[in-house]
């Protein structure tokens, strides 16, 4: 056995040779993320202006310290004076002292003040995005256009990967140098929606409307994370924002405008769907907005999400199964209530998929006009 000393000697050595090794240098970042907006760049003068003040008042308080130990210690024959508190500095210095800290305060808080104010200032702005925090997805609305995207994990990325848990399948898009409002709600507990380098954290609260902006100055893509704990899919629902040029976004709200278009008048029309191509559908809407609960495999969590393969309402109960998607559950309020968020098509798809998939076959299918009676 090594002995205790060794032991600790090898372990620091170890910490600091991992501290100090390039690449671990490298990733670690000491400051905040350097902000590409203009209320995220005030936030950030703030947080430097407090961190310049501490530094400095650090390094007089600790100067003075270490001056009278070594000045003024016993060793050296020096004796306390006590009739200090009696001499002109002795007095007045306990008036000085809270006077130095106040005006410290004071000038910290005038700016704080000012930030703060900008915070909450509400102009109007060029584009309102409702965020939607739901477990464990984010959904975003262009309150102008009626575009929603749905935004889900990209489970795609290896753990290996740097975006590993820190990429989507739809990311936000908005255009940069224009005022963007986001409404912050939730559709089950609190979240709270964080992208540090062009939005500042509000709390996404259910049946309750929060309100932030900002306007992007620079291009590019960012990320942030739910920072509010949401249960277990918590770290699971990270976020994407690509900020592109005015003309980029415009052809972006064009394209999602005709593919919405499309899919509205596809939903609409009157036409049987075979069963391939409901299953095809209803793959890709159970992928989007099912598998955080049911998992991929419909087996769901035991004693937290029922599991879907072989469920008598899923197999059997055809009434019960379109009450259930539509309508959501009475009991819990967690299965949420789908007819409000998909359409007559999607929702026909995705039941179609449940009463078919994982050994399921019950070879029956569920039309858009089912739905549309069972509404
Ligand atoms: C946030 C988690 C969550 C998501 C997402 C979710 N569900 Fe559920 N689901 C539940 C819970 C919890 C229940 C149990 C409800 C109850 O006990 O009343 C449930 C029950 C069900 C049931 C009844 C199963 C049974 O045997 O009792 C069906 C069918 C179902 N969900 C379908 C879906 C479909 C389709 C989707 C996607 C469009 C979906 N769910 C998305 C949580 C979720
Ligand atoms: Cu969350």
């Amino acid at each position: 056995m090594i002995g205790v000393r060794k032991f600790f000697v090898r372990r620091c050595l170890l910490i600091a040779s991992s501290l100090f090794s390039l690449p671990a240098a490298a990733e670690m970042k000491l400051n905040l993320p350097t902000p590409a907006a203009t209320i995220t760049q005030e936030i950030f003068d703030l947080h430097m202006l407090t961190a310049y003040v501490a530094t400095i008042i650090m390094v007089i308080v600790t100067a003075i310290i270490l001056y009278a130990l070594i000045k003024f210690r016993k060793s050296a024959g020096f004796e306390a004076d006590l009739e200090f508190n009696h001499s002109w500095f002795g007095r007045w210095s306990w008036v000085l002292v809270p006077i130095i800290v106040l005006g410290i305060d004071f000038s910290i808080a005038g700016s704080a003040t000012k930030t703060l104010q900008s915070v909450e200032t509400y102009d109007d702005s060029d584009v309102t995005v409702k965020v939607i925090g739901s477990q464990w997805k984010w959904t975003y609305e262009y309150m102008d256009d009626g575009i929603k995207i749905v935004s889900n994990l990209n489970k795609n990325i290896p753990e290996d990967n740097d975006l590993y848990l820190r990429d989507v399948d739809n990311p936000l898009v908005l255009p940069v140098n224009r005022r963007i409002r986001f409404l912050h709600t939730a559709t089950d507990v609190l979240h709270a929606w964080w992208v540090p380098e062009i939005a500042y954290k509000k709390d996404s609260i259910p049946g309750y409307i929060n309100e932030t902006w900002t306007v992007v100055e620079k291009e590019g893509t960012y990320r942030g994370q739910c920072a509010e704990n949401c249960g277990t899919g918590h770290a699971f629902m990270p976020i994407v924002v690509e900020v592109v040029s005015e003309d980029k976004y415009d052809e972006w709200v064009n394209g999602q405008k005709v593919a919405m278009a499309a899919a509205d008048a596809e939903a609409r029309a009157d036409k049987t769907w075979t069963l391939a191509e409901l299953m095809d559908r209803g793959e890709k809407v159970y992928a989007t907005n099912c598998t955080a609960c049911h998992q991929a495999n419909g087996e769901g969590i035991p004693n937290v999400f029922p599991g879907l393969k072989g469920s008598k309402i899923v197999m059997a109960d055809m009434a019960a199964h379109l009450d259930m998607v539509i309508h959501g559950s009475k009991a819990n309020p967690v299965m949420a209530a789908w007819g409000k968020q998909l359409n007559d098509l999607e929702l026909a798809a995705v039941i179609t998929y449940e009463r078919n998939a994982w050994g399921n076959d019950t070879g029956e299918t569920v039309q858009p006009s089912d739905i549309k009676s069972a509404r």
